[in-house]
């Protein structure tokens, strides 16, 4: 992105983003006008219903032009990834070092960006002099920490990650250092430093594996009712959202939030990716592209989650293939910084109409209901929608869309029906198509188009009712096809894929 469109994009002032990410509450925007040519970012639909969309990012990353421009344009929020823990912060007791963090802080400065300084008091990353104090040492060390570091960031971090990752998987406190000499006490102890440090500071306990409801987070539950009763300065709980595609979706993650909530606290999701085993397949980044959905509905659901934050944007910086060999692709990004159905999937759930999009063929997405009552019936209908959520009216003449299904058992040939379309069936197009070479989950696609016509900026073409069979009329077993999915209701569809004159321009093919 230039320079020039990264200066007149829609951003709201720092004043108004921090006012956002300290109230805790939905509050209208008075932002500019969209920059005319620049679709919204990310940031720009999150602050349009009072959250703020952020990514973590990290000192050797800054040198990286191409990442640093989406970085400073797309994010309305930084979290450092590194630079702010105690062993780069002070790496031997008494001896501070804020070079890598003034540097995070300074590039926020630079692109209007608020900073969630992360983190304070953690078991992990601690330089091994602080392993080595005596124990009736420990207090003293933390408190000086705390007031050193937050300190030194007063006026220029919003929130702090205070305490990060108290518990373990089974709701009991973690050992570590601090809790060792205090007990489960040093949590106050912290927190009540740090404000003394930067009153003005959002001060959170942060933790993994505590977004749904269960033990881990009924034990954070637990921990921040009994401060919030004894009157601890503590704002919020950041859920990080470190989710794998094989470990299935935190259950209940809006209800568990809003418990929270419920206490007069902030939430947030402060390090959300969604990791798969290599490589990634198109089935694997379609589900990825659901839990990122399903993490902004949950967070868009409770009227106290203030934003969130992506544990950086990019699978070029993921921490994650170094930490789980084998497995990665989770980030909203490529390696070559590409948006993956995530993105869409995100913008979608941020409410994205298009409004000031850019034209033309990036813009066009598929929205697919199965309009079927039988999976194993002789007929398969889908209904399809081509949304243009660009700035500029798209030709359908060169436009197709593809549903991939396989053809099970019987016949080879194949009849195609329109059974109603607001365009009226007559202008469609229909085939369908044998693939060269099937893969899992497709041998066929319907094949749709449009012999003429437009399609205006932020419109539909509305329901296309498709229908299909073979000419025996033998049955399909639809329940593995590649495109199908249960939904009654139209939603983005990235197995749908949308081409203009032949390009593929949305979703991803089997
Ligand atoms: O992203 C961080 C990575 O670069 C470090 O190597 C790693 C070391 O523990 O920490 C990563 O960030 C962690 C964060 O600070 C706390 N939650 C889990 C994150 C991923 O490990």
């Amino acid at each position: 992105m230039s320079l020039t469109k990264r200066s007149t994009r829609r951003r709201p002032g720092r004043s108004a983003v921090l006012l956002l990410a300290v109230c805790g509450v939905a509050a209208a925007l008075t932002a500019g006008p969209a920059a005319a040519a620049g679709q919204e970012t990310l940031h720009d639909l999150a602050s349009a219903q009072g959250r703020y969309f952020g990514s973590a990012t990290d000192n050797p990353e800054l040198s990286d032009s191409a990442y640093t421009d989406t970085l400073g344009s797309e994010f309305g929020q930084i979290t450092p990834g590194n630079s702010m823990k105690w062993d780069t912060t002070e790496p031997q007791q008494g001896r501070f070092d804020f070079a890598r963090g003034d540097a995070i802080t300074g590039f926020a400065q630079a692109h209007g960006q608020t900073v969630r300084g992360h983190t304070l008091v953690w078991h992990s990353q601690l330089p091994g002099w602080v392993s080595a104090l005596p124990s009736a040492q420990v207090e003293a060390a933390m408190v000086n920490h705390i007031t050193e570091v937050a300190g030194h960031y007063r006026g220029s971090v919003a929130a702090w990650d205070v305490v990060n990752e108290p518990f373990n998987d089974d709701g009991t406190f973690r050992t570590s250092p601090f809790y060792d000499a205090m007990g489960s006490d040093y949590i106050a102890t912290a927190l009540r430093a740090a404000h003394a440090a930067d009153p003005d500071a959002r001060l959170y306990i942060n933790d993994y594996n505590t977004e749904g409801l269960g033990a881990k987070s009924d034990a954070m539950y637990d921990l921040v009712s009994g401060l919030v009763a004894e009157g601890v300065p503590v704002d919020g709980v950041g859920f990080q959202g470190h989710l794998a595609v094989q470990y299935g979706f935190p259950g209940g993650m809006r209800q568990n939030l809003q418990r929270f909530a419920d206490l007069g606290l902030d939430v947030a999701v402060t390090e959300l990716d969604v990791r798969m085993q290599l490589p990634a397949g198109a089935a694997g980044l379609a589900t990825q592209a659901t839990y990122y959905r399903d993490v902004v509905e949950a967070c868009l659901g409770v009227e106290r989650c203030v934003g969130i934050t992506v544990w950086d944007y990019t699978d070029k910086y993921s921490w994650v293939p170094g930490a789980f060999p084998g497995q990665g692709a989770a980030n909203l990004y490529d390696d070559n910084l590409r948006p993956k159905p995530a993105y869409a999937a995100v913008r979608a759930a941020l409410g994205d109409d298009g409004g000031g999009g850019p034209a033309g063929p990036g813009a066009l997405r598929a929205r697919y209901r199965s309009n079927d009552s039988s999976v194993s019936d002789n007929q398969i209908k889908p209904g399809l929608q081509l949304v243009n959520t660009g700035g500029a009216a798209v030709d359908l003449s060169g436009v197709t869309l593809r549903y991939w299904f396989t053809g099970d058992n019987g016949a080879s040939s194949y009849g195609t029906w329109c059974d109603w379309s607001p365009l009226g069936c007559s202008t469609l197009t229909h085939r369908v198509a044998a693939m060269s070479s099937p893969h899992t989950g497709a041998d066929h696609y319907l094949e749709v188009g449009f012999g003429s016509g437009s399609l205006a900026p932020g419109t539909s073409t509305g329901e296309m009712q498709l229908r299909l069979s073979k000419t025996d009329w033998s049955n399909f077993d639809e329940t593995d096809d590649y495109s199908h999915g249960a939904g009654d209701s139209y939603a983005d569809a990235p197995k749908v894929t949308v081409y203009v004159d032949g390009e593929l321009v949305w979703g991803l093919e089997p």
